[in-house]
């Protein structure tokens, strides 16, 4: 494969950008070899500078769930560019657009929206500490909630993927707010609150982890969070960045009928422009100013080309009523492919193959994987034309256009590799 034109690129962004990336995960460090520098992409296919095509089961990291490129979408960005691209004023689309999330996920009384997951999770966090009046937070390791300070204690996602346990330029003060426990432990999760009850403001998880790979939560785990939160003052936050509206409409909290005082959103809401957004009760969320005292703001957020993109993307869930049907359907199709002897983990349409025979409930298990033979894998099926996220610690995505005969192709090559 001729990857000339990327590695030339890599050689050139390497002066000027760390890594020659504006996001680790994407340098291929953990798997080797030259980071794909991509042209274009439509549909389920993306092509490199190198005029490489591939079958791309990243989509941005989660936000494609309709493909690149979606007609619908890009029409409503052209209508937007007809009216200004950002007027730092409320717009009607923004209300529209937190009615259309608050109609599927019913928990979200009340929504801010944002430019990034990263920044809806560190305002969830303020939001839970300003309501309760404490300061501690619970939060699970091999989770990933974007790179807010107090969060980035044995997170998930690219650190997982570098092997950084502690990022260097945390305060100590910031990640002693921050108890790490593992995930899908009831025992810790009761001793943590059993020695700090009265402490800890608010419990934080993506409520199905993508960002160490896929993991999902036990019904003991989530009964315990729902228990122990209530039992003593404390706010749970799901963090919905990757599972909002990807894993059903109501996110992962209407899939296991549990429902969270805060979340936070991202990714698919933005239809694949950056957009994030927190909401939840709205007894917590008259905290937010200017209606209450915790400070949150914005130049870009609200952003109408973000906004306008995330609606059609909203408004096209709500009206094709197969579309979970089908993408359950496809990723069954596909993971019914991959090798028994290792494990899969899936819920709908997020998967990942984990390297290892153990099953994978938590980050120790997940660590169990045999990275070295994800790394060959993964270049292997890039050969083949197949795109998967470069680390065994993130999750892959399949979109509703990839067709059948994408599936078949990805199954062939992955079945040639074992
Ligand atoms: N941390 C993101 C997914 N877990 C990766 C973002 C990116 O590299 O674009």
């Amino acid at each position: 494969m001729n990857t000339a034109r990327s590695e030339a690129l890599l050689a050139r962004g390497q002066e000027l950008v760390p890594g020659g990336v504006n996001s680790p995960v994407r340098a291929f460090r953990s798997v080797g070899g030259t980071p794909r520098f991509m042209a274009k992409a439509n549909g389920a296919r993306l092509w490199d500078v190198d005029g490489n095509e591939y079958i791309d089961f990243i989509g941005s990291w989660g936000p494609m769930l309709l493909g690149h490129r979606h007609p619908e979408i890009l029409a409503a960005i052209e209508d937007a560019l007809t009216i200004g691209t950002s007027f730092g004023a409320p717009t009607e689309r923004e209300i529209e657009l937190a009615e259309e999330i608050r109609d599927a996920v019913p928990s979200m009384e009340m929504i801010r929206l944002v430019n990034s997951g990263t920044e809806a999770t560190m305002s969830a966090l303020r939001v839970a500490r300003g309501f309760t009046g404490r300061d501690l937070t619970i939060k699970f390791e091999g989770c990933y909630h974007g790179h807010v300070d107090s969060l980035l204690v044995k997170a998930g996602s690219g650190m997982a993927t570098l092997g950084i346990a502690d990022t260097a330029g945390v305060p100590k003060a910031f990640a002693d707010t921050t108890l790490a426990l593992p995930y899908n432990n009831v025992e810790a999760l009761e001793q943590a609150f059993a020695a700090h009850g009265d402490e800890i403001a608010c419990v934080i998880l993506e409520p199905v982890v993508g960002n160490m790979g896929c993991v999902l939560p036990t019904p003991e785990f989530l009964g315990a969070l729902v228990a122990e939160t209530r039992k003593h003052g404390a706010l749970l936050i799901f963090d919905e960045v990757m599972t909002g509206f990807r894993v059903a409409p109501g996110g992962a909290q209407s899939l296991f009928g549990v429902v969270p005082d805060l979340s936070t959103f991202g990714k698919v809401i933005g239809g694949g422009l950056p957009i994030g957004a927190y909401g939840g009760r709205k007894e917590i969320m008259r905290k937010v100013a200017p209606v209450g005292n915790v400070y949150q703001a914005g130049t870009l957020s609200g952003n109408p080309l973000a906004v306008s993109a995330g609606l059609a993307m909203l408004r096209n869930i709500r009206k094709d009523t197969g579309l979970y049907a089908r993408l359950e359907e496809k990723a069954a199709a596909l993971c019914a492919g991959l090798p028994s002897e290792f494990t899969v983990n899936r819920v709908g349409s997020m998967f990942t193959l984990f390297f290892t025979q153990t099953p994978v409930v938590d980050y120790e298990t997940a660590k169990t994987s045999d990275t070295a033979l994800f790394g060959k894998f993964f270049h292997h099926l890039l050969e083949q034309g197949v795109y998967f996220p470069p680390s065994q610690f993130e999750a892959a995505f399949l979109s509703a256009a990839h067709t059948d005969a994408d599936i078949e192709h990805t199954r062939k090559a992955i079945a040639s590799f074992f």
